[in-house]
């Protein structure tokens, strides 16, 4: 049985973390289902010490990092399509897992995590505020206050993503991949943490993250947020 280790907020149905959502589109897209076992900021009950989530657990295996359970999952499972699509789509993945740590999510980060404290357990609060506002180098009210003057430029960082979309369904070309689960990730965090309008109701990406929140039934949709 496949157990994924996932962040959960207040409730164990909440789980808003963009590299568990990683994995949750990646299990759909190969016709797995795992047992979802909450986590929250703080405790001590992942598997083999680690302090961060996604984990999985396959039959006592631990292993850990989206990127390592997406091509773990890859190479176990045979069911249901690709999530590279061959060695080449794998290495274009790590591209765009690149390009989702280091720009987009990190420019994304400030717009939504002042919403966040709604979502942390007492107990976490001040681990919370500590370890975010350090990332920030400002308060949360501060990054509340000042993330208007900043949605421009999240905005215009996605024109690589707009102009890949423009052309063609996914990231995976006329099927979703891998590729679009990373950058998706990001963007079903903030709609699960955050009301803050992070797009343009008339930008381009608009029909591609619709088609991303129709996938496997609507998985992503029906997923509780804010
Ligand atoms: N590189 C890791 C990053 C995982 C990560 O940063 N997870 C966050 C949740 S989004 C976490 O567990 N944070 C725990 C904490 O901040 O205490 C991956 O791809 O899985």
């Amino acid at each position: 049985m496949i157990e994924l280790y996932e962040l959960t907020g207040l409730s164990p149905a909440h789980s808003f973390s963009p590299y568990c959502w990683r994995i949750r589109m990646a299990l759909a897209h190969k016709g797995l289902t795992a047992k979802l076992i909450g986590w929250h900021f703080g405790e001590k009950k992942l598997p083999r010490g680690q302090t961060k989530v996604p984990v999985l657990v396959d039959d006592g295996e631990v292993i850990a990092d989206s990127s390592a359970i997406a091509v773990y999952l890859e190479e176990t499972y045979e069911t249901g399509p690709s999530l590279f699509g061959g060695p080449a789509g794998e290495a274009h993945a790590r591209f765009i897992a690149a390009w989702t740590d280091t720009v987009l999510t990190p420019m994304l980060f400030p717009l939504v995590v002042p919403d966040m404290p709604r979502h942390v357990k007492p107990a976490a609060q001040a681990y919370f505020r500590e370890t975010r506002e350090a990332r920030l180098g400002m308060t949360l009210e501060e990054a509340a206050d000042t993330r208007d003057a900043k949605l421009p430029a999240f905005r215009a960082a996605l024109a690589p993503l707009r102009r890949a979309l423009d052309s063609q369904e996914y990231l995976g070309g006329e099927e979703p991949s891998y590729a679009d689960y990373i950058v998706f990730g990001s963007f079903q965090w903030a709609r699960l943490v955050s009301p803050y309008q992070i797009l343009d109701e008339t930008d381009t990406l608009q029909p591609w993250l619709t088609r991303m929140l129709d996938l496997f039934d609507g998985l992503a949709r029906d997923a509780k947020g804010v």
